[in-house]
């Protein structure tokens, strides 16, 4: 029924991205409210001074994109400043709305998009995508919540991991082999902090070969699954885009042999570097190299494996073999040169920019059902698609289990197949707040199994920064920690507090009927697991302008602590809400707050939970694992 609101709009000759589910009525023109410039390709939506915007899914800056100029264009990019305008995600859906109108658009296309948010005049929304072939999709509805339930409908059903994938999760780029591994799970029982999950990095491959195990590092592989798996612990290993170049590896030798890898101008397979060394990229845009990769899952499903993670699928590229060469007959150029200080700079920029070069995305192509198609038309596919041809995969190989699976690049039509993670955040207090920020958006665009790093990836992380964070982490539905080579190690074991730790990871696990309930419910009703205040007291001008308290889903308002040394937060109440001040799952007081400002304490090793009227919170007795949980002896708290 709502998508008799949706109207589509073609320009040029759009690609079939595989993004949307549903055919909706074409029309002719323009979108309404727009203007089009014919000679730039440019939308414009002038932005009345009420009007907010609202989505793009993972993007920096605010809950209301206002303000800002955003690039969907998927980049490995690990400095999420507020000043960049690309990460790893191209989710092209957004709301616009004044308080008393609103209408969301979401523009179809693989290629780069602009969306100026009042960036270059503060009164005018303009997008802009680099190659117009475009579907542009304008949706109209009364509320926000309306307008996305039609757009997920557009775009058809979210993920849904296995259950035990709402567990917490531990992670590091360190782990090196079964030892280590073993280490983590022995630590987390001798503290009794519940554990469902402990996740691969690139080091149990072989040389970073995919679908690869290092015999000597993890001997008797399949075994090692088990003994953890009797612990109750399941393994989730990485798996990177490029594929090594070497002869005799078996993934190598068939993608050549198949004419399954990216290829040049030329017809020759791209060669580029990434962790392994030289690599080819599979073509996952081609339906034949996509089922093929796929069904490589299987050597790891094989040995017991039932979660994955998709990383490196922007794709990432460290340096492609033609642009060194040119870097290279650059630097001699400038060796021969009386270098000045500008051309000392131009000279160095040669150097730095050889990573993830935009120019390497013109080298290769796809072929796409049928098309030749230049790899930067369709770049924000990429991810997408590699995640599919796994989901397409497991469909197959197990049809009646489910596979956790999550990428790290993603575009609108992907949430169907996998999850995201929001990639490589820094251990900052105002990352925190960008999870914070994130996850309405990201709910919005379907992708509704998501969460961030929790601790930060990059840099030195601090005790009551990753307890922080568990604070709000405990609440999205991915709740990892996970942290770089190099830094400060921060599981909890490295810390003094474990018993908050266990206080907090328990919460967790005691929420977890809750929250399964919730996202299934956003699930099953196209709605959003994790909302802004403004969607639901749309008429309290005060809840426009709220950007660090979130509902999440339909009985609770969260306030998370996000700043270093507070005991304490100002909280606002749109109505009367009770609050529930939790130590632990069974350690908690409660008081009713009427509508309004508070300020609210919150030491470190307490939780800000808000029960809205009317409503109840379901809390289960935690167990060491999701599993293990009793879904029938639940207390209530009631508002
Ligand atoms: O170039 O596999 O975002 O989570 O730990 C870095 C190593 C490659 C990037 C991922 C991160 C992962 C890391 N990877």
């Amino acid at each position: 029924m709502s998508l008799e609101k949706i109207r589509k709009y073609e320009f040029g000759n759009p690609y079939d991205t595989g993004a949307v589910v549903c055919d909706v009525r074409k029309q002719v023109g323009i979108p309404e409210g727009f203007k089009y410039d014919m000679n730039t390709e440019t939308f414009t939506y002038t932005l009345g001074e009420k009007d907010m915007v609202f989505g793009l899914g993972e993007t920096v800056r605010g809950i209301n994109k206002r303000g800002w100029i955003y690039v969907s264009n998927n980049a490995d990019d690990p400095v999420h400043d507020e000043n960049k305008t690309s990460l790893y995600a191209s989710q092209n859906f957004l709301i616009v709305d004044d308080g008393s109108s609103a209408f969301g658009i979401f523009v179809d296309n693989p290629g780069s998009v602009t969306f100026d948010i009042g960036y270059t005049d503060m009164n005018v929304m303009s997008i802009h995508p680099e190659n117009n072939d475009t579907s542009f999709y304008v949706i109209n509805g009364d509320s926000p919540l309306e307008i996305v339930a039609s757009f997920r409908e557009l775009v058809g059903k979210s993920y849904v991991p296995p259950i035990w994938a709402f567990g917490y999760g531990q992670s590091r780029w360190g782990y090196k082999t079964a030892d280590d591994i073993r280490t983590v799970a022995k630590r987390y029982k001798e503290l009794g902090i519940p554990l469902d999950m402990i996740y691969m990095d690139i080091d149990y491959m072989q040389d970073f070969k995919d679908f690869t195990v290092n015999p000597e590092r993890f001997p008797d592989f399949e075994n090692f699954v088990k003994e953890m798996k009797e612990e109750g612990i399941h393994l989730v290993p990485i798996i990177d885009a490029g594929v090594k170049i070497e002869d005799g590896y078996d993934i190598y030798e068939e993608g050549k042999a198949k004419g399954y890898f990216c290829k040049k101008e030329d017809g020759s397979n791209l060669v580029a570097a990434v962790w392994p060394g030289k690599v080819h990229f599979p073509d996952f845009l081609n339906d034949d190299a996509r089922a093929w990769f796929g069904e490589k899952y299987k050597i790891l499903t094989d040995a017991g494996i039932e979660g994955f993670w998709n990383d490196m699928n922007e794709p990432a590229i460290f340096y492609t073999e033609d642009h060194l060469k040119e870097v290279f007959a650059q630097v001699k150029e400038f060796e021969n040169k009386e270098l000045d200080i500008w051309g000392f700079f131009d000279f160095k920029d040669v150097v730095s920019s050889i990573a993830n070069n935009p120019e390497d995305y013109r080298r290769f192509y796809h072929d796409f059902n049928g098309r030749k198609v230049r790899h930067d038309k369709v770049h924000n596919l990429y991810g997408f698609y590699m995640t599919r041809s796994a989901s397409e995969a497991f469909d197959k190989i197990c049809p009646d289990k489910k596979i956790l699976m999550f990428s790290r690049a993603s575009y609108t039509g992907m949430h169907r197949y996998g999850g995201v993670w929001t990639g490589d955040n820094t251990s900052r207090w105002s990352h925190l707040l960008m999870n914070i920020q994130m996850m309405p958006a990201l709910s919005m665009n379907g992708f509704v199994f998501s969460g961030a790093d929790i601790g930060g990836f990059g840099g030195n992380t601090t005790e009551d920064l990753v307890m922080r964070w568990i604070a709000f982490g405990i609440f999205t539905p991915l709740f990892r920690n996970h942290s770089a080579l190099g830094t400060r190690e921060q599981e909890l074991y490295q810390f003094e507090r474990t018993d908050d730790f266990k206080n907090l990871i328990e919460l967790r696990y005691a929420l977890v009927p809750y929250i399964y309930s919730e996202f299934m419910k956003a699930v099953d009703n196209n709605g959003m697991y994790m909302k802004p205040l403004y969607f639901e007291y749309r008429n309290d001008d005060r809840c426009r302008e709220v950007e660090d308290q979130l509902l999440v889903g339909d009985s609770i308002m969260i306030a998370p602590v996000y700043e270093q040394n507070r005991t304490g937060r100002n909280v606002y109440l749109p109505e009367e809400m009770k609050l529930v001040r939790f130590r632990s799952y069974d350690d908690y007081d409660t008081e009713v707050l009427e509508k309004g400002d508070h300020y609210v304490k919150a030491a470190l090793n307490e939780v800000l939970v808000f029960v809205r009227p009317g409503k109840e919170l379901p809390l289960a007795k935690p167990a060491r694992q999701v599993e293990k949980i009793d879904t029938k002896d639940l207390k209530i708290i009631k508002f």
